[in-house]
């Protein structure tokens, strides 16, 4: 009745059971069709037939499969010079006012072809798969065109069909004003919204929209219009809000049912509260904080009060976040952000998936994707504790064993 189950477990369900990380001691998990068909106490297995592969996992730990809900790792070439250059006192900003960050990037990812980014893509995605990710979210918004847009998502797909990790995509066509349409972002929010959204949504290459909404990058007016746009299309919404400044983004992104407001350090009261309200996700990326070097700390203790989930990603692109490792945003989550290692692994786990929309992972319940990370630890909190993290001893997505 079960294609394979695995005994001798403790199991960090990460559903709120009661018990520090939704723990199980003396575990079982079984699996049918890709699914988790059983999940509990060893004691409360029923009778399994002889058919049923069964694995004894020498009393590791198993978590749900890791899920970044916020990266942008499709793109071309790196930007290591700039980084060079802010260590000799450029500020982020001052590299975007000339030409530099994201739109050094767009140069580059408009001149890759889609082969090229998918390599790129996969040998990105390894890293982070490589760290016990399962599933991974990854945004365009350096092409800029409808034809590089389109190039970045499809080269995220097939990133994701290459390496069996899941993707799932966003448009990001708000993410920077492309030169050509310097001085007129009005315009260019006009060829976002009958352009590029219907072409991206026909093409049914996006799951999300998402924007910036900043300073150096749109207004909440202008947001507001692609968010109608990308209703108007049936996608979900997600926002870059309150990074640099507190424009009330997060209030803008809860105003539309966003399924998640993403940085939040400059987030107001009232806008965690309008995200409590709306059930938006608060996505945490501290590997962005502490590459710009901020200073100001995201809402944490407004966010736990208002009881808005918290996810952390790694925002992994390379500009303000060069991360290839989730892990190490846990790690980051609990040291810089003052999240609790508990909180910092529902992050990765259960709030992610909800970041995402996703209802059918993030936690290890009956029904749910058998998407599991196995690792050899004493504590779960060790996975916030190493810098770095700790490499899975087997990861299992949809299944099937992916590696050991
Ligand atoms: N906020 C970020 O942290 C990234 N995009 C955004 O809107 C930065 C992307 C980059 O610098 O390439
Ligand atoms: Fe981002």
């Amino acid at each position: 009745m079960f294609d394979r189950l695995y005994r001798n477990i403790r199991i960090a369900t990460m559903t709120e059971n009661g018990t520090p990380y939704g723990s199980i001691a003396d575990g079982a998990i079984a699996v049918k069709g890709g699914r988790i068909a059983f999940v509990g106490p060893a004691a409360d297995l029923p009778e399994i037939s002889t058919s049923t592969f069964v694995e004894d996992c020498g009393g590791k730990w198993v978590f749900p499969g890791f899920i970044d809900c916020h990266t942008h790792l499709v793109f071309g070439g790196n930007r290591a010079r700039e980084f060079e250059e802010r260590l000799n006192g450029v500020s982020y900003e001052e590299i975007a006012k000339r030409g530099g960050g994201i739109l050094s990037t767009v140069k580059a990812t408009r001149a890759a072809s889609l082969e090229e980014l998918t390599k790129l893509a996969v040998g990105r995605i390894k890293r982070l798969a490589e760290g016990g990710v399962t599933t991974v979210e990854i945004k365009s918004g350096y092409g800029l065109t409808t034809a590089d847009e389109t190039k970045m998502l499809k080269a995220a797909k097939a990133a994701g069909d290459a390496t069996g990790i899941q993707v799932q995509t966003s448009f990001l066509g708000a993410h920077a004003l492309p030169p050509e349409y310097a001085g007129k972002a009005d315009s260019y929010i006009d060829y976002i919204c009958s352009d590029m959204i219907p072409a991206v949504a026909e093409a049914g290459l996006a799951d999300a929209v998402d924007a910036f909404c900043e300073g150096i990058g749109f207004t909440p007016e202008q947001t507001e219009r692609v968010f109608k746009a990308a209703k108007a299309h049936g996608l979900q919404i997600k926002l870059h809000a309150d990074q640099l400044s507190d424009l009330s983004g997060a209030a803008l992104a809860a105003k539309y049912g966003a399924l998640s407001a993403d940085h939040l350090e400059y987030t107001s009261k009232a806008s965690v509260e309008a995200m409590a309200q709306a059930g938006t996700v608060a996505v945490l990326l501290p590997g962005a904080f502490y590459t710009l070097k901020e200073t100001k700390l995201p809402p944490i203790a407004t966010l736990r009060e208002a009881g808005v989930d918290i996810a952390l990603a790694t925002d992994a692109n390379p500009g303000s976040s060069p991360v290839f490792s989730l892990q190490l945003m846990l790690h980051m989550g609990c040291n810089l952000f003052g999240l609790t290692p508990e909180e910092a692994v529902a992050g990765i786990t259960r709030n992610a998936a909800k970041a995402l929309g996703l209802t059918d992972r993030g936690t290890l319940e009956v029904g749910k994707r058998a998407d599991m990370v196995f690792l050899d630890i004493e504590e779960p909190a060790e996975l916030a504790y190493w810098v770095g993290g700790v490499t899975p001893k087997s990861v299992v997505i949809g299944g099937v064993t992916s590696s050991s």
